[in-house]
């Protein structure tokens, strides 16, 4: 939490310049994403004004419009009108107790609250301005539902965020260029009110594209300035890759944005390459109430993509729409109900589980693997379920979760047969556990970084800033470079050293790289980047031995603009991660 002189302080000091790299950590390994890594599971809630009109605009001719959430922008409403429509909002029956007790029971781990979406309504007695649930409502004023909510999710153990839009269609200096900085201000106001009053764990940005309809003119920039300064305000915080803008007709996010992609309603089919990542989806079609939305997903399918979700490493956020008395329609909480009770009994198959390097996804269910255990998520039940290997290891054991059946498994054509001897136990996916030793792993390694130059041209001349860098993870983004006599623009930079990997490995190496990158192991060059480009992921692979120390070579140029490189590597026996300082070693 932020001391009022210290939030003081951050408003007026540049968290910026030479020098400076904005990358905090390593988010696929830090300890400070380590509960959102494990958690797989999220209650998003789209609760706010809007919900007060239950997805209908009656217009005064007598025609009706329908949205939901963005009924204020779809349905034209005059500014005037849906203020009027709202005031007499009053969500009396906003129970934080009965809304944590459904995340508990459906088995999420994490609640992300609208603070405010893109009717600028703030759900909190926000002082900036009188658009708020306390001073534009029916609403009793002693309440305070984020700080209700906050305060049940700290007693039940969930951990706490808050959604937040910057694009804004309520306050006129939003969508005005000229007076957009008065609007930045309110903005990074309001967003101190939320972290010294709620601490949320997480936020969530949103309204990132770029639009007309009112204009948004958050930038890159914005993005950037508002990411550092939050980093340092809250460093434990997670923030989505939403905070940052998206240039016109730009559809795909850069993994270099905040901590985590956010797919919207729907998920990639395989891991997601450079950053960690989260699908947020609806039980009906809208994200706030509608009550005209009365078509649900089955709580099959919804287990399903929780179950496909973290198999592929990413986290599944799934949202309900409270009324406008502040209750979640029963529905909802049916089918998050159904979901908690499937995990009561497979929640190991999910919680802190990821993809498996070792076996490719197979047809009949989905694969993930948490340590020395892989598991077998069967939707379509069989005698014999083959599962093709990628990388080999033993089965030391095997069982149904929840049935004394015997399972046995034998070595078939490119990986084994799987073959239990009884009936499935669950029509959504039953769930066979196998123990499993795969290759023993080095020990870690004792190294300190790779030796660093950092040159004041784009082209590896001119004197050198020297250093052992710990590792290759920088976000220089406008503004920062390596050294504080270094400029933002036109610098270059080589690592070199050795890279002692761990496993007997195909290693993948990956950079995400603005400007240009290249990487040499061993003498190969193993990702050539060289052509200009904006921030993209290259990659390329090598096979490796465990233990070995072998030579890289990591150069970057940087010529104009934004700055961003960053060295992943990956493995059947290692998931994403950034090369750690461990492994790295000057000679
Ligand atoms: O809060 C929920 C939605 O209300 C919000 N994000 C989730 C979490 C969301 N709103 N819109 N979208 C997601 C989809 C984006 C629609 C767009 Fe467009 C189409 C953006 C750019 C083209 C609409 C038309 C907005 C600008 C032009």
């Amino acid at each position: 939490m932020l001391g009022a002189l210290l939030t003081a302080l951050l408003m007026v000091l540049p968290l910026a310049g030479p020098g400076t790299n904005h990358a905090v950590d390593d988010p696929f390994t830090s300890e400070r994403t380590s509960w959102y890594r494990d958690a797989r599971f999220g209650m998003f809630i789209h609760f706010g004004a809007y919900s007060h009109l239950e997805g209908e605009y009656k217009r005064s001719d007598g025609s009706t419009c329908q949205d939901a959430e963005w009924i204020f922008n779809k349905c034209k409403i005059p500014v005037g009108e849906y203020e009027k429509l709202v005031k007499n909002f009053n969500p009396a029956q906003f129970d934080p107790k009965a809304i944590v007790g459904t995340a508990k029971a459906a088995g999420q781990k994490y609640i992300v609250i609208t603070s405010k979406h893109h009717d600028g309504y703030a759900m909190w007695p926000t002082k900036v301005n009188k658009w708020s649930l306390r001073d534009h409502s029916s609403f009793d004023k002693s309440r305070d539902v984020l700080k209700e909510l906050k305060a049940e999710a700290d007693r039940q153990g969930i951990k706490f965020g808050l959604y937040y839009s910057t694009w804004d269609w309520h306050d006129p200096d939003a969508r005005s260029t000229a007076n957009f900085s008065r609007y930045k201000a309110r903005m990074r106001a309001q967003l101190v009110e939320l972290m010294d009053n709620y601490d949320p764990a997480l936020l969530w940005f949103d309204g990132d594209w770029d639009t007309n309809n009112p204009a948004n003119p958050w930038t890159k920039q914005d993005g950037a300035e508002l990411e550092s300064f939050l980093r340092s305000a809250s460093p434990d915080m997670l923030i989505n890759n939403r905070i940052s803008k998206r240039a016109p007709g730009v559809k795909e996010r850069r993994v270099v944005d905040g901590d985590f992609g956010t797919p919207e309603q729907t998920f990639p089919s395989a891991p997601i390459e450079g950053q960690l990542w989260e699908s947020c989806m609806t039980i009906p079609t809208k994200w706030g109430y509608a009550k005209w939305d009365t078509k649900l997903k089955d709580s099959k399918t919804l287990t399903r993509n929780l179950i496909d979700i973290s198999s592929r490493s990413g986290n599944y956020l799934l949202n309900v729409g409270p009324d406008k008395l502040g209750r979640i329609p029963a529905g909802e909480a049916d089918r998050l109900r159904a979901m908690g009770s499937w995990l009561g009994s497979h929640g190991s198959a999910v919680y802190g589980a990821g993809a498996s390097g070792w076996v490719a996804d197979p047809a009949w269910g989905a694969v993930s693997q948490k340590g020395d255990k892989v598991y077998l998520s069967v939707y379509d039940w069989a005698n014999s379920l083959h599962l093709k290997v990628l990388e080999n290891f033993d089965v030391l054991s095997a069982r149904v979760l929840g049935s004394p059946q015997t399972v046995s498994v034998t070595k078939a054509g490119d990986g084994f047969d799987v073959k239990p001897s009884g009936a499935k136990t669950n029509d959504v996916a039953s769930v066979i556990e196998l123990t499993v030793r795969g290759e023993q792993a080095a020990p870690v390694g004792t190294g300190t970084g790779l030796a660093a130059e950092y040159f004041p041209t784009a082209n590896w001349t001119g004197t050198p800033v020297r250093r052992v860098e710990p590792s290759i993870n920088f976000a220089w983004r406008f503004d920062g470079s390596p050294a504080t006599t270094i400029g933002p623009d036109n610098f270059s930079a080589r690592w070199s050293g050795f890279v002692q990997p761990r496993f007997s490995d195909t290693y993948t190496f990956t950079t995400v790289s603005d400007d240009l990158a290249k990487v040499w192991v061993d003498g190969k060059l193993v990702v050539d980047a060289s052509a200009p480009h904006q921030v993209r992921l290259d990659k390329g692979t090598i096979a490796l031995q465990a233990g070995r120390k072998y030579a890289i070579k990591v150069e970057f140029a940087e010529t104009k603009g934004e700055a961003f490189m960053k060295l992943n590597w990956s493995s059947p026996n290692l998931s994403q991660q950034v090369v750690p300082s461990e492994q790295l070693y000057t000679n």
